[in-house]
């Protein structure tokens, strides 16, 4: 039986950046999880407020082996949780790409994307690879058990 993904799409290298955003259903046995994928490049980062109110979780997928940028992610999901509207949503923080050597693992993650100052909200880190299927069994339960069914 293979490992449980996100989707069951391969993983390709070249893939393209998303644009603007694209919605997916994802069913497992009984859960439906209906998931927005919202574009990481600077000129999509001002949507990104919008498409978080209201959902039951943010996933913050950060590149744990682009070291250069890890900063710059951290700034942009505290400044992203400042905003009033999503005061309360649990965040999940995806270290991707695990795989390459040198990534951050999570209590690199935790530090560098500073998150233990984050302390008025369900939050929580894992350190994946979507090319290796490494961590999504634990991605996935992390999701489910934040669904709009367990939180009511
Ligand atoms: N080594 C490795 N490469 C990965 C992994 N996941 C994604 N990639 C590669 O990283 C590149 C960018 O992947 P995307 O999924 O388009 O990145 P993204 O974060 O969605 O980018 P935006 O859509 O611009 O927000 C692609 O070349 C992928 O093949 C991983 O787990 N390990
Ligand atoms: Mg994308």
């Amino acid at each position: 039986m293979p490992k449980r993904r996100i989707s069951y799409r391969q993983f390709c290298e070249d893939m393209i950046p998303t644009v603007g955003f694209n919605m997916r259903k994802v069913t497992k046995g009984n859960v439906t999880i209906k998931v927005w994928d919202i574009g990481g490049q600077p000129r999509f980062r001002s949507m990104w407020e919008r498409y978080c109110r209201g959902v039951n979780a943010i996933v913050y997928m950060v590149d744990a082996a682009d070291l250069d940028k890890m900063e710059a992610s951290r700034n942009e999901l505290h400044s992203l949780l400042d905003k009033p509207q999503l005061a309360g949503i649990p965040v999940l923080v995806l270290g991707n790409k695990r795989d390459i050597p040198g990534a951050l693992e999570e209590t690199g993650l935790i530090d560098r994307m500073n998150l233990s100052s984050i302390q008025d909200r369900e939050i929580c880190c894992y350190s994946i690879s979507c090319k290796e299927k490494d961590n999504i069994d634990i991605t996935l339960q992390w999701l489910i058990a934040h669904s709009k069914s367990q939180s009511r």
